[in-house]
């Protein structure tokens, strides 16, 4: 098992390649989306959290990441001793009709061709995914973790409509804030599955001749609905549907243990052990949490209700030789609040990957 960092855009600096390879990384993984562009946030490298009109302006419809440009950060991190497993998230700008089902839809099908092929080329063998209409919204901030540390967690359900104009919980219509834009029609579940189906019998022929696997994140938070929009992989049982759906090599698993310990059906060491055994996680977010949806909160990784030392041992014995990354922290008091609580993280994840790897 190997240990990765994953780092949001402005943060793929050289100084935070350095910084993944001095904690203990060999990998890396990218979000090229800028969630912190014209948004309100807390912290300058928090998760982003932002407020009823998501977290910021998506990306610029007309151009796609080129291959040129992943290539470079490819070269950026491979400079720093690492390798960069995978790409996180899809602009909304970019693919965000394949999840409204919008009049751009065809449009944004040829952009994910095109943006996954470059990926191939580039060869970054991973692309992680969340097939999401409200995205990651409804989560709140607040010093819920050891010692008054801050972090994020959720204090009842959100069910405010989506305004036109927002996907994915990011602005892809740039004048739709200032204007009153009207609200997205709720879709149900079974128009968001007949979605899902279609946008995998499209692009997985396309991602397994460039061999890239797309890993599929599970919704966080993981509530059936999230602004009257419907989730597609909320319960652990989801996830099988979605790998059954398809049985493309391309079909793989963002497997977030924080989201599925979210969720209020299932055990979760039997559903790591159910979908490691079947050969299908790309790669591993690892975090901790106390409670359930809809009033869960993040914690620090020794200090939640899993156990991720028993985690560890359920991947490694079902052979899972992947990346996993400590995906959130909670802030620590200090001149650098996400690196100090990625750090303790990282050292964490390490001691137990190291304790097993000598067994
Ligand atoms: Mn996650």
């Amino acid at each position: 098992m190997k240990l990765g960092l994953g780092l949001y855009r402005h943060m793929l600096t050289p100084e935070n390649f350095a910084f993944a390879k001095q904690a203990g990384a060999t990998h890396v993984v990218a979000h090229l989306v800028d969630y912190f562009r014209g948004g309100a946030h807390v912290g300058p490298d928090d998760q982003p959290t932002g407020t009823d009109w998501g977290w910021g302006l998506a990306g610029d419809p007309g151009q796609l990441w080129t291959l040129e440009e992943l290539v470079t950060l490819r070269s950026n991190v491979e400079a720093a001793g690492l390798k960069l497993e995978a790409i996180e998230n899809f602009d909304p700008a970019h693919w965000g009709d394949i999840l409204l089902d919008g009049p751009r839809r065809a449009q944004h099908i040829e952009n994910v061709k095109t943006i996954i092929r470059r990926v191939g080329e580039a060869d970054i063998p991973i692309f992680g995914y969340n097939f999401s209409i409200a995205g990651v919204a409804g989560r709140t901030k607040g010093n819920y973790a050891r010692g008054g540390a801050p972090a994020v967690g959720m204090e009842g359900p959100y069910d405010r409509p989506m305004p036109n104009g927002l996907v994915w919980n990011m602005i892809v219509d740039p004048t739709a804030p200032t204007r009153d834009s009207g609200t997205i029609p709720p879709a149900t579940h079974e128009q968001l599955w007949d979605r899902f189906q279609r946008f995998t019998d499209e692009v997985f022929p396309v991602a397994e001749k460039a061999g890239v696997r797309l890993a599929l994140h599970p919704d966080d938070p993981p509530m059936p609905f999230i602004r009257g929009q419907p989730r597609l992989v909320y319960q652990p049982s989801l996830y099988q549907k979605a790998l059954d759906l398809n049985p493309s090599p391309a079909n793989a698993l963002e497997f977030c243990v924080g989201s599925l310990a979210e969720m209020t059906e299932g055990d979760i060491y039997e559903v790591v052990d159910t979908y490691s055994r079947q050969n299908r996680i790309g790669y591993v977010h690892l975090r901790n949490v106390r409670d359930k949806v809809p009033h869960y909160k993040e914690t620090f990784i020794d200090d939640g209700e899993v156990d991720v030392l028993r985690v560890l041992a359920i991947l490694k014995k079902n052979g899972f030789d992947g990346v996993i990354i400590p995906d959130h922290a909670p802030q620590m008091s200090c001149a650098a609040p996400w690196h100090a609580g990625m750090a303790f993280a990282m050292g964490y994840l390490k001691a137990g990957i190291q304790a097993l790897e000598k067994r």
